[in-house]
This record gives C-alpha cells, sequence and structure tokens, in this order.
C-alpha cells in the first residue's frame, strides 16, 4: 500500500467506537461493534472490518436494530443453557454478557449453551471462539444469516451464509481455531469483488435464472453455493435448525422476510456450544490439551497449516507495526465520523 496511514491497534478502535456513539449508539453497543471490527482489521480479515460499518449504520438509520440496547441475562437457573436476550440490540455486546457464565456453567457440568436471542449480527465468529477458548474450553459457534444461498441442487435462495466456527484451547499457543461461512464465500467477499470490479471464481455463484455466474451483480441477484455440495448444504441446514428453530428464533428465509433487504445487517439468534476437555475425558488415559498437541504437530509436519494461523500471523504484525489503512479508508473513517447516519441511505 503506497499510500498508507499507520494506525495503532487503539487508535483504530477508538476511531471506530466514534462513528458508533456519533451514530447514536449506547457505550455498550458501540464499544463492543468497535471491538470486533477492529479485531477484522488487525487480523487482515477485510470482509469483516470496517467495510461492515456501512451497513450497521444503515441497519440503524432503518430502524432494524436498536442502537440504545441494553443485554440482559437470563437469571441462572443452574442448567447447562445461558440465555441472553439482546433486546434488538446487536450479537457482541449480549456475548460479552453471557460468557463468563457460560464458562462457569461448562467448568461444573462438562458442557453448557450459550443462546442468545433477538440480536442483529453481522460480524465473524471466531473473536466469540476465541474468547471461549481463553477460559480454558472447546466452542462451537453458529447462527443462520439471511436467504441469500441455494440448497445443493436447488436454484433460488433459502439458507443464510450461516458461519460455522470451533476452537480448542491450547496452553503455549493461539487456540486452534477455524472459522468460515457454509456458503462457498462470505456475502461479503461477493461485495468486495464487485467493488474491484473483479470476476467472482468459479463454482460461487448461479444467477437468478439458476444457471452458473461469475458476476458479482448477478450472484448478488441469483444465489450464493453452499460449500461442498449437498455437504455443506447440510451443515448449513443443521445451522438453520439449531440455532434458529431450537433456540426459538428466526431462520435465514424470515430474517430476509423481515427485513426485506441484504443491504441491512440480519437480525435473528445465536449458539455457542461450551465443552471442558478435560471433564470429558475424565477417567481416560493421557491430558486432553497434551494429546491434542501431537495431533497438531502432526498436521503441521506435513507441511500443512493449521486454520487462523494467516490471522495470528497477521495479529503479531498489527501489534509490532499498526495496521495500515489506505487514504480511501482513512477518508471513509472520516465521513462517518463527520456525518454520522447522514453518510449512508436509507428509505
Ligand atoms: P475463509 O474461507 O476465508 O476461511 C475459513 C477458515 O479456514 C479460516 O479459519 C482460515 O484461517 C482457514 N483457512 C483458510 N485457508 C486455509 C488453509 N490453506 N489451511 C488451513 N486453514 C485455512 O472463510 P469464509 O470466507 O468462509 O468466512 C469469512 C468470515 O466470514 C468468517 O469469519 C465468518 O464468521 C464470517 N461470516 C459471518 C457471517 C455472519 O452472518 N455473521 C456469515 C458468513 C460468514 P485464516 O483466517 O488463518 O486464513
Ligand atoms: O459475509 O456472508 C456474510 C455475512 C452475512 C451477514 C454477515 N456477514
Amino acid at each position: 500500500m503506497t499510500d498508507a496511514t499507520i494506525l495503532t491497534i487503539d487508535a483504530l478502535k477508538e476511531r471506530v467506537e466514534a462513528i458508533f456513539r456519533r451514530a447514536g449508539l449506547n457505550a455498550v453497543q458501540a464499544g463492543a461493534l468497535a471491538g470486533v471490527i477492529t479485531a477484522g482489521e488487525r487480523d487482515a480479515c477485510k470482509s469483516h472490518g470496517i467495510f461492515r460499518i456501512e451497513g450497521a449504520l444503515r441497519t440503524v438509520k432503518a430502524g432494524k436494530v436498536r442502537p440504545d440496547a441494553t443485554p440482559e441475562l437470563a437469571p441462572p437457573d443452574g442448567s447447562a443453557i445461558v440465555r441472553v436476550d439482546a433486546h434488538g440490540g446487536f450479537a457482541n455486546p449480549a456475548f460479552a454478557l453471557g460468557l463468563p457464565v457460560l464458562a462457569e456453567r461448562a467448568h461444573a457440568l462438562g458442557l453448557a449453551a450459550l443462546v442468545v436471542n433477538d440480536c442483529t449480527h453481522f460480524s465473524a465468529l471466531w473473536p466469540e471462539v476465541e474468547a471461549v477458548t481463553a477460559e480454558g474450553l472447546a466452542a462451537i459457534v453458529m447462527c443462520p444469516s439471511y436467504a441469500t444461498v441455494a440448497p445443493a441442487g436447488g436454484t433460488r435462495p433459502l439458507l443464510g451464509t450461516n458461519p460455522f466456527a470451533f476452537g480448542w484451547p491450547r496452553r503455549d499457543s493461539d487456540p486452534y481455531v477455524f472459522d468460515f461461512a457454509t456458503s462457498v464465500a462470505a456475502r461479503g467477499e461477493i461485495e468486495l469483488h464487485r467493488r474491484a470490479g473483479k470476476p467472482l471464481p468459479e463454482g460461487w455463484a448461479i444467477d437468478s435464472e439458476g444457471r452458473p455466474t461469475t458476476e458479482p451483480e448477478a450472484a448478488l441477484a441469483g444465489a450464493m453455493l453452499p460449500f461442498g455440495g449437498h455437504k455443506g448444504s447440510a451443515i448449513g441446514t443443521m445451522i438453520e435448525l439449531l440455532a434458529g428453530i431450537m433456540i426459538g428464533d428466526l431462520t435465514s428465509p424470515e430474517v430476509l422476510d423481515r427485513l426485506g433487504s441484504t443491504l441491512l445487517a440480519p437480525m435473528h439468534g445465536e449458539l455457542i456450544l461450551a465443552f471442558s476437555p478435560e471433564a470429558f475425558a475424565k477417567g481416560r488415559p493421557g491430558d486432553p490439551i497434551a494429546r491434542a498437541e501431537t495431533l497438531f504437530e502432526a498436521i503441521l509436519g506435513q507441511g500443512a497449516r493449521l486454520p487462523s494461523q494467516r490471522r495470528f500471523a497477521a495479529r503479531a504484525n498489527a501489534r509490532a507495526q499498526g495496521i495500515a489503512m489506505s487514504s480511501q479508508e482513512i477518508a471513509q473513517l472520516d465521513r462517518l465520523l463527520a456525518e454520522g447516519l447522514d453518510a449512508v441511505a436509507w428509505d
């Protein structure tokens, strides 16, 4: 990047938080959103970095998310299910509220689930998976999105891009984490290709007639495809069942019906599962955390890399060198701060 401005991680977070405060978000919402968006830039995950600010502001302007929401934890009932009502706000502060109780329950019972209801969710899942692994727990996180993906063999949008993430705690290194859309790519990637005027790789999408396309515009009007054909399609469907229907929240087609647009961030629920490896392995030979290291070493020993290694390397670089932002990105941040909700259009 020839015209880069280098910002520290904290400086970028302050700028992003100020944009959300200027747009009317309360401190708990603005702080949590600034945290995940800055983490996206810090870890070189552009599809969930500052690119997402405008969509979040548009959703506020459209009145589809409550900028002043305060998430509420249901009184603990001793069970393995921890519930947080986001009260129509963003998912991120609701997750932060539920995490300590989820961790306490999972350590006490061996496994526990955090159910977040009535939230708007546009972020990557790895910040949440990592937060659970930091408690010494393994984690699975999933949520629906809105109907933009055709089921394998189908021709029209039905499933969401439904992200699915897993984390495993490690003692002396960053956790093992993967986090991906169950579509071939996240929808944000299609939008980034459109903005860059680049064709999509083959096999990502079909147009509104159900024909394969590499045109981002045609893909946005048509449907994305699940990863791995029928396998991704089934996992995407499982996410609709577990993190939509089972938790009494919206499925991806219901989200799209309710919102009427994919230009707004989707509102639905989220499911976070936490497991204590020590509790599951109790009475069996070997320390599960140590045994996992043997597996990771064997993967690396073949010259393969672990998922999230690229992200952790980008993070180390950002901590040492700061985050490089282009002049367009700096101008975008300045404009959003100066104009607040006037910076985005919604009618
Ligand atoms: P990617 O395909 O970019 O990456 C998926 C995962 O695979 C990452 O953990 C990545 O690690 C890892 N990975 C990639 N290449 C390799 C490799 N060669 N060897 C080993 N591991 C590898 O993800 P997607 O585009 O599908 O999703 C991007 C993000 O979008 C996710 O964070 C997801 O949560 C988010 N999303 C959010 C949605 C929402 O509704 N909130 C909907 C859909 C997606 P690394 O990062 O280190 O490359
Ligand atoms: O990138 O697919 C995506 C996405 C949808 C909602 C939030 N992110």
